[in-house]
């Protein structure tokens, strides 16, 4: 019974003890969002934005199409490298998804159309002992993600949004799109994705970023 359990916690010689930390541990369950209700769409610590705010490292590439190729290599069956018209010619899919910024902004109902990361691993075939995903960008920038994160249903190689080509400030040719994840995972005017049998951390996660970076356990800075 609720009420006997009460009455032997304050019996103990550390009820009160007991007590605050039965208290945190509520307080922290809340924050985990494991009891999040489903209508819940703002991530601890979020605000919600309309416009799209853009950050990066200050350098912006600029790849004609022409010029553009997305490498997909490392430990996999079936190493690729893409031009622009092999990426077009893929399987095209559309998804919709809410950002959440590590700074704290949040933007919901971003339209995508690209290439899904389960077509990609359909293509590439990773080896067994493939864990962990590394993307390298044209700005020199990397980020890191477990396999088991890019095999998401709804990670997108991304090339328009809104029904419109990405931007060069927002990535384009081609970003990465991981909705279920703070947006420093989304790596911009993404050249190569390699496949590795250990973690490699990336140019955030390096400087106290949180390596996975769930915006639902405010996994934003590491330690
Ligand atoms: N190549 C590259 N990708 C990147 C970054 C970057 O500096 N370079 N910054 C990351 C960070 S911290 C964020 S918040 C988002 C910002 O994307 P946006 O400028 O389209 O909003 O891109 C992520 N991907
Ligand atoms: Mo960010």
């Amino acid at each position: 019974m609720a009420g006997d359990d009460r009455r032997s916690d304050a019996d103990l010689p550390n009820a009160k003890l007991v007590e605050s930390k039965q208290k945190w541990a509520e307080e922290g369950r809340l924050l985990t969002g494991a009891a999040r209700p489903p209508e819940q769409r703002l991530p601890p610590g979020q605000r919600e934005v309309k416009n799209w705010p853009v950050l990066d490292l200050g350098v912006q590439p600029e790849i004609p199409l022409d010029m553009w190729k997305l490498r997909i290599d490392g430990l996999v069956e079936n190493p690729v490298t893409w031009g622009w018209e092999e990426f077009k010619a893929q399987p095209q899919e559309q998804q919709v998804s809410d950002i959440h910024c590590v700074t704290a902004w949040s933007r919901y109902d971003n339209h995508w159309e690209g290439v899904s990361a389960r077509h990609l691993l359909s293509v590439v075939k990773p080896k067994p002992e493939a864990t962990h995903i590394v993307f390298h960008s044209f700005d020199t920038y990397t980020t890191n993600v477990k396999l088991s994160v890019f095999a998401d249903d709804d990670v997108l190689l991304a090339h328009s949004w809104e029904g419109k080509p990405l931007t060069v400030e927002h990535g384009g040719p081609v970003r990465v799109i991981i909705p279920k994840f703070y947006f420093w995972k989304s790596a911009k005017w993404v050249k190569r994705i390699e496949f590795l049998s250990a973690d490699q951390p990336g140019f955030w996660e390096l400087r106290g970023y949180h390596n996975d970076g769930d915006p639902w356990n405010e996994e934003r800075y590491s330690g």
